[in-house]
């Protein structure tokens, strides 16, 4: 499905797990950090959201775990983690008083071939129809050739932002946007710029890659949809009230094609 029947601009936005986790440490949530967030999201009231979350210290570590077991034991802790910290931002979110669902993409996403297949529209249109804003998290997921695999928060990002034609899709980091040698923001990013970049931004490299992965990502979002994105610092209290508003000071890396 390609087709939807929403009212009015979709938003996509994904708080990284560096922001709402203590990466390091295992099972540790920022519970400030994702109130901080839950009300920056009431605040800003966008009519449509997507949102999606990172793993963080719910769900690498389990994850390097399995990657080395293949054990399914391990892959069921890995998706447990992680549905754990989907329930803190979605509790955080009802909390606020704002209709939000989890969305767990091991029950309706697959791997087959080595291509994910999403099987999410439904539930992402029918819940935005009703105004709650569906909460998706990077989780483990079947694979048809060998057990499990991963899909990341950004390349559900990808996915949704493309399904539901994205008029603002935003990643939320722990750093303020793609920095180059000298320590400096890049205000705008191209494919041009990524081939000769050597690409730095937040510290984490975990099991779905660091910042070069990302933008490597949204580049082809800007790329082959024309969906730009923009990549900033959501521990910073207001950012997300500020990309939510379309704020021209909101500080990021605008990725475009
Ligand atoms: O934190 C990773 O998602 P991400 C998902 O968005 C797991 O990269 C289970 C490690």
């Amino acid at each position: 499905m390609n087709k939807h029947s929403i009212a009015g601009e979709i938003y996509v936005l994904k708080i990284g797990g560096s922001v709402l986790t203590d990466k390091g440490e295992i099972r540790k949530a920022r519970k400030a950090t994702i109130k901080r967030i839950s009300k920056e999201i009431v605040q800003a009231a966008p009519k449509n959201l997507i949102l999606v979350h990172g793993a963080g210290s719910f769900g690498h570590p389990q994850a390097k775990v399995y990657l080395k077991s293949r054990e399914l034991k391990d892959a069921l802790i890995t998706h447990e983690a992680v549905k754990e910290l989907n329930w803190l931002v979605v509790s955080a979110l009802t909390d606020c008083g704002q209709k939000a669902i989890p969305l767990h993409p091991l029950s309706a996403v697959v791997s087959k071939g080595g291509k994910i297949v999403y099987k999410l529209n439904d539930q992402i249109e029918l819940a935005l129809k009703q105004g709650i804003i569906p909460v998706l998290h990077g989780d483990i997921i079947l694979d048809d050739e060998d057990g499990f695999c991963i899909v990341s928060g950004d390349q559900l990002v990808v996915y949704a932002a493309k399904e539901f034609k994205a008029s603002r899709v935003g990643l939320g980091t722990d750093v303020d946007g793609v920095f180059d040698d000298s320590g400096v923001v890049i205000r705008n990013l191209t494919l041009q710029d990524v081939e000769k970049q050597n690409i730095k931004g937040s510290e984490h490299v975990d099991v779905t890659g660091g910042m070069k992965e990302k933008v490597e990502l949204l580049v082809q979002l800007a790329a082959r949809y024309k969906i730009r994105a923009v990549l900033f610092n959501a521990a910073e209290e207001s950012n997300v009230v500020k990309f939510l508003r379309g704020d021209d000071d909101l500080v990021g890396t605008v990725v475009t094609g």
